[in-house]
């Protein structure tokens, strides 16, 4: 079944220049845009989208990280792109993330924290339908 799910380059991913990496792999992947832009977040959008682990340890290093410059936020179609995306991101922990996987192959441990782990994908049909309805609320 075709379903969609949100794609973030983080930060970290849009200073260091791995855009086109990150969507060259999707597309070779045979994936489909449905939306993609450029844009800077503010807080209280980021509060929404990472809900979940409000209250948590690592969530004010983590929003204050996703405000440290623009992400690309984009829509991915395809037959079970949610599960393919997380397989092709990687463990959550870039040191951990198996070499082959974007953050396996393109992350480290900077010194600093997990958070600069470079993407963002949703997790299961019903976070990617609320993810893509924080972003993308015309789709
Ligand atoms: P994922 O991005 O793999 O879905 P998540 O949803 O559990 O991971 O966490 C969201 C983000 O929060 C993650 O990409 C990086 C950061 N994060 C998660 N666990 C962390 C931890 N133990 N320490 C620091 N940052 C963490
Ligand atoms: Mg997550």
């Amino acid at each position: 079944m075709t379903e969609r799910t949100l794609v973030l380059v983080k930060p970290d991913g849009v200073r260091r220049g791995l855009v086109g990496e990150v969507l060259s792999r999707l597309e070779r992947r045979g994936f489909t845009l449905a939306a993609l832009e450029l844009r800077q977040l503010d807080r209280a959008t980021l509060e929404r989208h990472y809900e979940e682990h409000r209250g948590k340890p690592f969530f004010e290093p983590l929003v204050e990280f996703m405000l440290s410059g623009p992400v690309v936020a984009m829509v991915v179609e395809g037959q079970r792109v949610i599960e393919t995306f997380r397989a092709m991101a990687g463990a959550t922990d870039p040191v951990a993330a198996a070499p082959g996987t974007l953050r396996g192959d393109l992350g480290r441990d900077w010194g600093l924290k997990v958070q600069q782990n470079l993407v963002h994908g949703s997790d299961s049909p019903e976070s990617a339908q609320r993810e893509i309805g924080i972003f993308f609320p015309a789709l």
